[in-house]
């Protein structure tokens, strides 16, 4: 592994030494992102690699490889533990089943909109969540936006729970989506991100869910012309660091690293807006059908089993669903 890091210019004695990485060393961090390179999240990240090089005189640079060329989400979430992958960008979502305590924003409902997820997301339940990540060797740098997801289809609009009865829709991988999905009467399953498009172009489900600018961008509304505003899901993205790679950062370079992620969240946040309305633009020119839900509370009933189940499974979400509700 420090190989990697190792260079020309890094002796064997500092190698010996110590591996927090010294004026003459340099790391080279490969970067996961899912997106397409115009997307918020690419264009922050892009932002955070290019400056960490310039303020850390090219202690740290890096690249960016877009796409999900790189796999998966659920692969990349491994190869960061592992230390193949060095810094990245993850939906929240499938981070659930290797750090149980995000299970709490996958809750469904449990933001009261996108301003509360930021309160709550830049307060302390942010920061146990940003503990519990470094437990699983991922070292959360600064909260990302996603805006909120929503349903769409191929075979009509939603507009009542009674109307996800008996259709399948993809969910991310973890397996609180999939009951979220049963507790509307439907069925669900995992799938990576870029399996979509062909699943609800072929039926092998009947729909997704995502938020404006991922349903625009992966081009899934091509396909699933339906998208009924349930906003069910409010999930933070996290920009974060390998483990391995931030523990060869000296205390400086560490300083320096999180004042960028903090930058990058900014402007992300930012782009974010703007993003999410010009997609929304797109797909409404191309003629996708939206409708907005009226009962929205119907939808919000349902989920008591999903709340019972996840608690259930893990007890620790009691404490963060009470204080995420103390949160105005
Ligand atoms: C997007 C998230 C991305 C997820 C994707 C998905 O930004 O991290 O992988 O949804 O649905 O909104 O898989």
């Amino acid at each position: 592994m420090i190989k990697r890091f190792a260079g020309k210019t890094l002796g064997a004695a500092a190698l010996v030494a110590g591996l927090a990485l010294t004026s003459g060393a340099q790391a080279a961090w490969k970067g996961w992102n899912i997106h397409t390179p115009d997307y918020p999240v690419s264009e922050a990240m892009e932002y955070f690699i290019s400056e960490v090089d310039k303020r850390t005189d090219g202690r740290v640079s890096g690249k960016v490889y877009h796409s999900a060329v790189l796999g998966s989400q659920e692969d990349a979430i491994s190869q960061m533990q592992l230390g193949g992958i060095d810094f990245a960008e993850f939906n929240l979502g499938p981070l659930g089943p290797s750090v149980p305590e995000v299970n709490v924003v996958s809750l469904p409902f449990i933001f009261k909109d996108v301003e509360h997820m930021h309160r709550v997301m830049d307060g302390q339940v942010g920061q146990e969540l940003g503990d519990a990540i470094a437990k699983a060797g991922i070292v959360a740098l600064a909260w990302y936006d996603s805006g909120s997801r929503s349903f769409y289809t191929t075979k009509h609009p939603i507009s009542t729970p009674a109307d996800v009865k008996g259709m399948k829709f993809r969910v991310m991988n973890n397996e609180l989506y999939v009951g979220m999905v049963e507790a509307l009467g439907g069925n669900a399953t995992p799938l990576a991100y870029s399996e979509v498009y062909q699943s609800l172009k072929t039926g092998v489900v009947d729909g997704a869910e995502n938020n404006w600018p991922s349903y625009e961008s992966s081009n899934h509304y091509e396909v699933a012309q339906y998208y009924s505003d349930t906003q069910h899901l409010i999930l933070p993205e996290v920009l974060c660091v390998s483990q391995q790679a931030w523990d060869k950062l000296s205390d400086a370079d560490k300083k320096v690293v999180r004042e960028v992620a903090q930058e990058s969240a900014k402007m992300q946040r930012e782009l974010w807006a703007k993003r999410e309305q010009k997609s929304r633009e797109i797909v409404e020119k191309a003629g996708i059908q939206y409708n907005a839900i009226d009962d929205k509370k119907a939808f919000q009933d349902a989920m008591g089993p999903v709340y019972e189940d996840a608690v259930k499974k893990n007890p620790a979400l009691k404490d963060l669903i009470d204080q995420i509700r103390s949160i105005e």
